[in-house]
């Protein structure tokens, strides 16, 4: 586990006690460890491992902090963390993500003003009841009032890849009941969107009462918000993980609706969204003088035949879209302009190059990689470490990296129906050069490049940084290149235009990491780059044999960029890729 997951928990642990009325001396002593741990040059795990030292050496760390250490190492989680979490309103742990608020007014306005949710916390701020708190004034109103609103239209967003198991999960459910015939997962889940704010849920059936009670009854269901005739809001219990910076629970909505079977297309169309694609879509069936909505396809009073999307699409004149183009990017300009792409699947990979191994911070070994990369059906990875920079991740040094290049060379032999390739995943530093000299990249067969430190750094020395590594002559490809890591880091700040157009000249890939975290190129940048000639390499970023699974979620993104087989170099046969490289 990294340090700064282990430091953000004691910085956590620190506000709830605050808000809690802590004795301020226990929050100051979690904060001062939340900063020593951060800083620290090496992980806390290796520490933990070597029996000669102690972690109670440590700058602020006795015997408590290094037990909870301990604690949360061995089993990821500190039970005193969680507790707290139960305790105190989510609400209240959610005014903290106000800017302008820290812990200590937060605790006022919980435990004196008694406003345990953002709705009391709102009207109290409108009705001038704050400022009337020694501390507080018009001012912290207004930051209260502006800060509300922008929670509200950031919004609580779950990644895709939590959402979609878990909406597919209750369709298959519902598919199941007697009176339902058709179940359909509409809204962002369905546009393969890499991030979700709350799902929608389509249904067909006889008797519409079936599915909303066994939704409402549904043991994960905290509360139904709204219910009628044919369509129902739910709220479910707090889901796990997500994606919130603080690492809490969140409790996530659904709409569900059930509609007539003749208008089951038009109202899956509606739906699915997204709302820039269906303005579209509506303007050309009033163009055709039809009125397209939730309701069906109409010709005047009249009810066209809109059971499927296909005969929607048809009546405008248009091919079947698949859900991941609908944003009203260019899905209508390539329809004009010859056909829409066809789409990347998941089949089409055969490779996945940027893993890491138990050298720096994976926890599966060379040969172990491998084992699970031909147990997918993989023909070629290569293992990419970390270079010394990321001294967290026990990144590589020169002499490291080559007697570790060594030893998969060695093992490799072993197996004559994949390709590895000694790789690196090499640091940009901060002031533009490389964390490993020329003469060890040179002997890579595999280089990315890659920005970790130093993220928010002015576009131009971003953009200098990556120039300086596409140019270097044994760069093959960027990976993660804006660093982002959504909801919780920003990515940098990149000029698209100028890396790309470099990119393109000097023969350098860019990656979609798959992570569900990351997915980054997203998918404009990944258009972005078609557009400029370069191909895409999807990589799993692997730290253990499970994390080669998570190449769908890069694959979405993929798709949702418009790319094709075609665009993306780790479909090639791993003949056709060597090849390639050289
Ligand atoms: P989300 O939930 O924020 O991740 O994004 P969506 O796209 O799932 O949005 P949502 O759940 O508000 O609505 C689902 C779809 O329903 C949306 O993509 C298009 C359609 N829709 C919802 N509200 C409206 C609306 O006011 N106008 C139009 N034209 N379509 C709407
Ligand atoms: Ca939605
Ligand atoms: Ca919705």
């Amino acid at each position: 586990m990294n340090n700064a997951v282990i430091a953000d928990k004691f910085e956590q642990l620190a506000d709830l006690l605050e808000l809690e009325g802590a004795n301020a001396f226990r929050v100051r002593a979690y904060r001062n460890a939340a900063r020593t741990i951060e800083s620290l040059p090496e992980a806390l795990e290796t520490l933990v491992a070597d029996d000669s030292r102690s972690l109670q050496d440590l700058p602020g760390i006795g015997k408590d902090l290094a037990e909870k250490i301990r604690v949360i190492l061995e089993t990821d989680e500190l039970p005193q963390l969680a507790e707290l979490k139960e305790k105190i309103p989510a609400d209240v742990v959610r005014m903290l993500r106000i800017p302008g608020l820290g812990p200590k007014k937060v605790a006022t306005l919980y435990r004196e003003l008694k406003l345990t949710s953002l709705d009391k916390l709102k009207h109290a701020a409108e009705q001038g009841t704050i400022a009337e708190k020694k501390g507080f004034g018009n001012k912290t109103e207004q930051i209260i009032l502006e800060g509300l609103d922008h929670l509200e239209r950031s919004g609580v967003r779950m990644y895709l890849a939590d959402a979609k198991p878990f909406v597919d999960g209750i369709a298959e459910e519902l598919r199941k009941l007697k009176s339902v015939h058709q179940v359909a997962v509409a809204g962002s889940v369905r546009r393969l969107k890499e991030t979700v704010g709350d799902f929608d849920l389509l249904v067909t059936a006889e008797d519409p009462a079936e599915a909303m009670d066994y939704l409402a009854e549904h043991a994960q269901v905290e509360k139904v918000l709204a219910r009628g005739e044919t369509k129902q809001r739910v709220r479910f219990k707090p889901l796990t993980p997500c994606i919130t910076p603080d690492g809490n629970r969140m409790s996530m909505e659904m709409d569900l609706r059930v509609v007539p079977k003749e208008s089951f297309g038009a109202a899956l169309q509606y739906f699915t969204g997204s709302k820039e694609h269906n303005i579209v879509t509506r303007r050309m069936a009033k163009d055709r003088d039809l009125k397209l909505n939730e309701y069906g396809l109409f010709r005047g009073e009249e009810q066209l035949n809109a059971e499927t999307e296909e005969e929607v699409y048809a009546a405008l004149d248009l091919p079947w879209i698949p859900p991941e183009l609908r944003e009203d990017r260019r899905e209508f300009e390539a329809i004009e302009a010859g056909g829409l792409p066809d789409l990347l699947e998941l089949s089409d990979i055969r490779g996945d190059l940027h893993m890491h191994t138990t050298a720096t911070d994976g926890t599966a070994t060379i040969e172990e990689m491998i084992e699970g990369a031909r147990e997918r059906g993989l023909k070629y990875i290569a293992i990419t470490d970390h270079s010394k920079r990321v001294m967290m991740a026990n990144g590589l040094d020169a002499d490291r990296l080559r007697a570790h290049w060594k030893e998969i060379q060695k093992i490799r032999k072993k197996y004559d129906d994949i390709e590895v390739l000694c790789g690196i995943e090499c640091d940009i530093l901060e002031d533009a050069t490389m964390d490993l000299p020329d003469d060890v990249l040179a002997e890579a067969e595999w280089v990315i490049a890659v920005l970790h430190y130093g993220l928010k750094q002015p576009r131009e020395k971003i953009t200098e940084r990556l120039l300086t590594a596409i140019r270097n002559p044994h760069v093959d490809i960027i990976g993660h290149p804006t660093g982002r890591l959504i909801g919780k880091r920003p990515g940098a700040d990149v000029d698209y235009d100028t890396i790309f157009k470099a990119a393109a000249d000097h023969g350098v890939m860019m990656e979609i990491n798959a992570h569900p975290a990351r997915v980054d190129l997203d998918d404009v940048r990944a258009a972005q780059a078609k557009d400029y000639g370069i191909p895409i390499v999807i990589s799993t970023d692997a730290h253990s044999t499970g994390g080669f699974d998570k190449m769908v979620w890069g694959v979405y993104q993929a798709r949702r960029a418009g790319l094709t087989k075609k665009d993306v170099a780790n479909t090639k046969t791993a003949k056709q890729f060597l090849k390639m490289l050289k």
